[in-house]
């Protein structure tokens, strides 16, 4: 039997980011279990270990010229993590990218996006990460790896990969959002990008949002990634996470939108980011995580 292949790759990065303790996320979501999970599903499971991420002390924290943090080292991960990504794809496997906070998107998507012309994402977040140099608040690039994807912002980011921009706005979906940025905002009209809020999901319900999004993807694409950020999910289910923002999709409904994609076999590739284990309860967020890979990868209730 062809079974499918899935390279699990480790990102342990917190530089894109100020609480520190995300960098363990890749091996509290291998302690939840990840591979056995879903090599129970009949699939192929290989784990890459952990990309190497550069230790910065404080001093190195601002480079020259550059309010955006550790600029440097982030930029260095995720020219490996792509690289990685790229040749994981080329040897026919599915990338499943364990971060880490969301900037590794940057180096995830580096290496995805050249394997497609017409790449879609769905990004699952209570954030847009569509800031800039000009418009961050914080100057943490894991505020900014969909901008960045799209071409917008600093060159040391836009140029990983050594083609730019890696995505069309109208082949992105965000989903789950609730803290936008007033720059961020108006960029979500300027360029065109797709957003389903909580407010539409409330209104609509899950199974609407998640048709109307598949729909809206997939025949204008040939590929799809999943950009997953757990503060997408309530801080009730996933509290393990460093920007918590209240009001977010449930784990049932989380549940519900992985299956959907599962039967829409519309996903290429797929990273789940910002489990921060310092801050969980129990490595619960961990756990939402394997549950959420199991229902993507095809786990049935009955
Ligand atoms: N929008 C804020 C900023 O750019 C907060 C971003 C928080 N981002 C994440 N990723 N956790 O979604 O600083
Ligand atoms: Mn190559
Ligand atoms: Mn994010
Ligand atoms: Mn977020």
């Amino acid at each position: 039997m062809n079974q499918k292949k899935i390279s699990i790759i480790g990102v342990p990065m917190d530089l894109g980011q100020m609480r520190r303790g995300v960098d363990m996320g890749p091996s509290a979501i291998r302690y939840a279990g990840v591979v056995e999970r879903l090599e129970r599903l009949n699939l192929n499971i290989h784990d890459l270990g952990d990309i190497e991420i550069g230790r910065p002390g404080k001093t190195e924290e601002k480079s020259e010229g550059s309010n955006l943090r550790y600029l440097k080292a982030v930029a260095e991960g995720n020219k490996k993590l792509a690289e990685v990504v790229d040749h994981t794809i080329e040897g026919g496997s599915f990338p499943l990218v364990l971060g880490g906070d969301h900037s590794i998107a940057i180096g995830t998507l580096a290496g995805v996006a050249k394997h497609y012309d017409n790449l879609g994402v769905i990004w699952y977040d209570a954030h847009g990460d569509l800031n800039t140099v000009e418009t961050s608040p914080s100057g943490n690039i894991h505020g900014m790896p969909l901008a960045v994807s799209l071409g917008i912002g600093h060159e040391d980011l836009t140029s990983i990969g050594g083609y730019t921009p890696k995505i069309k706005p109208e082949n992105i979906v965000i989903i789950g959002a609730r803290s936008l940025d007033d720059g961020e905002k108006e960029l979500i009209r300027e360029v065109g990008i797709k957003v389903y809020t909580m407010h539409e999901i409330d209104r609509l319900g899950m199974t609407k949002v998640m048709d109307e999004a598949i729909t809206y993807l997939k025949d204008k694409t040939d590929g799809v990634h999943l950009s997953l950020d757990l503060d997408g999910l309530d801080p009730l289910d996933a509290p393990g996470v460093g920007t918590p923002v209240n009001g977010g999709i449930s784990y049932r409904e989380s549940h519900l939108a992985m299956e959907m994609l599962e039967e829409s076999k519309i996903i290429t590739s797929a990273e789940f980011v910002e489990v921060n284990p310092i801050l969980d309860d129990k490595n619960k967020t961990a756990t939402v995580a394997v549950a959420l890979m199991g229902s993507l990868f095809g786990e049935k209730l009955l």
